[in-house]
């Protein structure tokens, strides 16, 4: 009997998989494939995400009244310190490229793995060694800079903060290799008839991404050296005492940062477009002016450091250009959140827990993304710098964009990655209670910085309060809302209905191999076809997902 690829795929389903083969502990801690690497890196980053929230929700907490609620004034400089530390460097940056985009851009290539596979797991534990560092710190004297690290106090305070910035110097390494590895993957490994416009978008939006974590992290890492080198040595590079200069600290440290906070949307607005054609079901809208608009904020973004030092002293000259070209690098952002709109304009839309983050997302991002434009203008940014007005701002981009768009990531592939589909309501209370946590959090914010609440203070006047309480309020909610998520998502491993092939309709190559794939990928090589052409699946009752319309012997 003829074995045809959907009989393989049947077989594999029940068979072996690359969660099951091979096995043991060692089999893991030193696997080249890069799914295993993308779960790795996933469990990894989700833990520091949970430890960034336990320290965000202590410094929400002593902020419910003024003065001592629960910790002294040094320990909370602590707290937000490495709230903000590990948030970054080892949850947001590393969060979607290495997690996610590990496990899924090979499959969307239709590849084998990514074209370096020791490099992949030379970055996994680089990426351990360097969090290793963070830990000891917090162990040690704790930081207390910021996340930031702003000279001349990080190189005079008694803290831990040489420990800290070579553990972020070594965390560079991770994320420079993952982008290397992630742009010769693209080149070299698409299969063939997989020309550029044929790619995901979510690939496209990885390339940008890795040419930022390629150019701008070695500035980053050097910088962080040059601090340790004057703790250290005393040599005078940033301190005045010392004949240094801190502007140029700052400057050091936003043209990476800001390059930076592309590293942590690009890949966001990647998961976007995939999610948003599938659920739409759809063709995506503009296919060129998305992918186009990916390189275009990875190259601009690296020209508006400047807006973060509007206020430090720069020439009123250079302020100008950088507010200039920072009104530039929201246009490639709003043409993506055209297209996306355009793509769900007359769609089928589908409600299902990973196009409610999706829709989160895009809400929560335009408003961080606009208030930007209000940061980015000399006159209001005079008056609403280094108020909670900038920690709001952020925290819609950081998290309604990124934490959104990593949770639709994690529902949308987690059938692909472990097999199982999760409680689809629970999942939909998930996205939903996320939603109104975070907009209780960070939403009066804007009003308290508006009023004149400076950031990073420990003690406030009592009309702040109001709003610090809501915020507050809104933390906790958000904290159990991901205790909810992390439940049912652990219960679908065990519990959970074994995943079809193609839970979700969509083309992109991922889902033409079994669900989880085999350890290289896929039995028959998959045909390389329009990723957003959904016609050639329909749904099928028994089996619970999509199927090939042509295996049905539904004629095209
Ligand atoms: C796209 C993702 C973005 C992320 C992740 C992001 C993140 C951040 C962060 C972390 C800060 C605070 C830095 C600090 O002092 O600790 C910040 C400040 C700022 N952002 Fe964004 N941002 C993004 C987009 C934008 C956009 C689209 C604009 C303008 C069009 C913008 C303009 C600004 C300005 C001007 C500041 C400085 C405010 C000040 O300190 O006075 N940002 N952003
Ligand atoms: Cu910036």
């Amino acid at each position: 009997m003829d074995t045809t690829a959907d009989d393989a795929l049947a077989g594999a389903a029940e068979g072996t998989n690359y969660l099951t083969e091979p096995r043991g502990l060692l089999s893991w801690l030193f696997t080249l494939d890069h799914k295993r690497i993308g779960v790795m890196y996933l469990v990894s980053t989700l833990t520091a995400f949970f430890i960034g929230g336990v320290f965000a929700l202590l410094v929400r907490t002593e902020l419910l009244t003024p003065g001592k609620t629960i910790v002294d004034a040094d320990t909370y400089n602590q707290m937000f310190t490495l709230h903000g530390a590990i948030m970054i460097f080892m949850f947001l940056i590393p969060g979607i490229p290495s997690a996610m985009g590990n496990f899924a851009l090979p499959l969307m290539l239709g590849a084998k793995d990514v074209a370096f596979p020791r490099l992949n797991l030379a970055s996994y534990w680089v990426y351990v060694l360097g969090s290793l560092f963070f830990i000891a710190a917090m162990l040690m004297n704790g930081v207390d800079t910021g996340w930031t690290f702003y000279a001349p106090y990080s190189t005079t305070t008694t803290t831990s903060v040489t420990t800290v910035v070579l553990g972020a110097f070594i965390l560079g390494f991770a994320s420079i290799f993952t982008g290397l590895n992630f742009i010769v993957t693209i080149h070299k490994l698409r299969r063939p008839g997989m020309g550029w416009f044929q790619m995901p978008l979510f690939a496209w939006a990885l390339y940008a991404t890795s040419i930022i974590q390629i150019l701008a992290t070695p500035v980053l890492g050097i910088t962080l050296l040059l601090i340790a080198v004057e703790r250290v040595m005393g040599v005078g590079l940033f301190d005045p005492a010392l004949g240094g200069d801190p502007v140029l600290f700052q400057h050091f440290f936003w043209f990476y940062s800001h390059p930076a906070v592309y590293i942590m949307v690009l890949p966001a607005m990647g998961v976007a477009s995939e999610i948003v054609s599938t659920f739409s079901r759809k063709h995506i809208f503009g296919y060129k002016f998305i992918a186009y608009s990916s390189v275009a904020i990875a190259v601009i973004g690296f020209l508006v450091w400047g807006h973060h030092m509007f206020t430090s002293g720069q020439s009123n000259l250079a302020s100008t250009i950088f507010s200039f070209l920072t009104f530039a690098v929201a246009v490639p952002s709003a043409i993506k959140a055209f297209n996306w709109v355009a793509t769900m304009y007359k769609g089928a839309v589908r409600l299902d827990t990973p196009m409610l983050y999706f829709l989160s997302f895009l809400w929560l991002f335009l408003i961080g993304g606009l208030t930007g434009l209000f940061l980015a203008t000399l006159a209001t940014d005079v008056h609403v710098h280094d108020t909670y007005f900038v920690v709001a701002h952020f925290h819609y981009v950081m998290v309604g964009g990124t934490v959104s768009a990593l949770l639709g990531a994690l529902h949308y592939w987690w059938p692909k990655m472990f097999g199982r589909m999760y409680n689809e309501k629970l999942g939909r209370i998930g996205a939903i209670l996320v939603l109104v946590g975070f907009n209780l959090t960070f939403f009066v914010q804007f009003i308290a910085g508006t009023k004149g609440m400076p950031r990073r203070y420990y003690n406030y006047l009592p009309e702040f309060q109001k709003y610090h309480v809501i915020s507050t309020m809104g933390s906790y909610l958000m904290g159990v809302a991901f205790l909810l998520i992390l439940g049912y998502l652990l219960h679908s491993l065990f519990r959970g209905r074994p995943a079809p092939a193609n839970p979700w309709g969509a083309n992109t190559l991922e889902w033409h191999t079994t669900s989880p794939p085999p350890v290289h990928n896929f039995l028959s090589p998959p045909e390389v076809s329009d990723p957003y052409d959904h016609s050639g699946w329909r749904y099928d009752e028994s089996v619970g997902g999509y199927v090939r319309a042509a295996a049905e012997g539904v004629r095209a």
